[in-house]
């Protein structure tokens, strides 16, 4: 296994639509070994493969709690099924998107088909926090960031303080 260089905004692959998988072989779950490591390094509970700069439609998440024993979660080629009416207000963060917070509104229930490890085609039912980072994630897939779902002057203050830090960043290693 190995962690990967998580690509941040305003990298253009991030925008990138992410294409299906055809096979879930020994190459992907490779892959998605080194996305969950990944992950687990960052630290975040979820990420998809574009944010390593691989554009496949491929997530992996843990939403356990420090303490609690390892929940990872696998999904290829999610495809939502139905989404709730009632939304849920959450203050989402993004590995791509490092040390910034905004709310965001989503639905608060959905309900996911994809492939799992094994490959094997499954059905989940989502809600909470569950469901915030399904559609975070899967949003992602599609070349959206949370930051695009909030108003055109957050999304610009929220830019401009990412190309101030990686301004500083540079400074401080060059
Ligand atoms: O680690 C993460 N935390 C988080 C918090 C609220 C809503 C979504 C997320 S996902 C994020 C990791 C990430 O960037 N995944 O794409
Ligand atoms: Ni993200």
């Amino acid at each position: 296994m190995a962690i990967r260089e998580i690509i941040t905004a305003p990298d253009p692959r991030l925008k990138q639509v992410s294409k299906p998988v055809e096979r879930v072989d020994d190459d992907l779950r490779r892959l998605m070994d080194d996305m969950l490591e990944t992950m687990y390094a960052a630290p975040g509970i979820g990420l998809a493969a574009i944010q390593i700069g691989v554009p496949k439609q491929v997530i992996v998440m843990d939403l356990a709690r420090e303490g609690e024993e390892p929940q990872p979660r696998y999904f290829v080629n999610p495809e939502i099924l139905w989404t709730s009416d009632e939304l849920s207000t959450y203050e989402e963060g993004c590995l791509s998107v490092p040390e910034l917070y905004e709310e965001v509104d989503r639905p608060s229930r959905c309900r996911v088909r994809f492939l799992d490890y094994q490959g094997e085609i499954r059905e989940l039912d989502c809600e909470g926090m569950l469901a915030t980072c399904i559609q975070h994630e899967m949003d992602h897939l599609n070349g959206v960031l949370f930051i695009d779902h909030l108003s055109k002057l957050k999304r610009s203050m929220m830019l401009k303080k990412l190309a101030k830090a990686k301004k500083l960043q540079e400074k401080e290693f060059a």
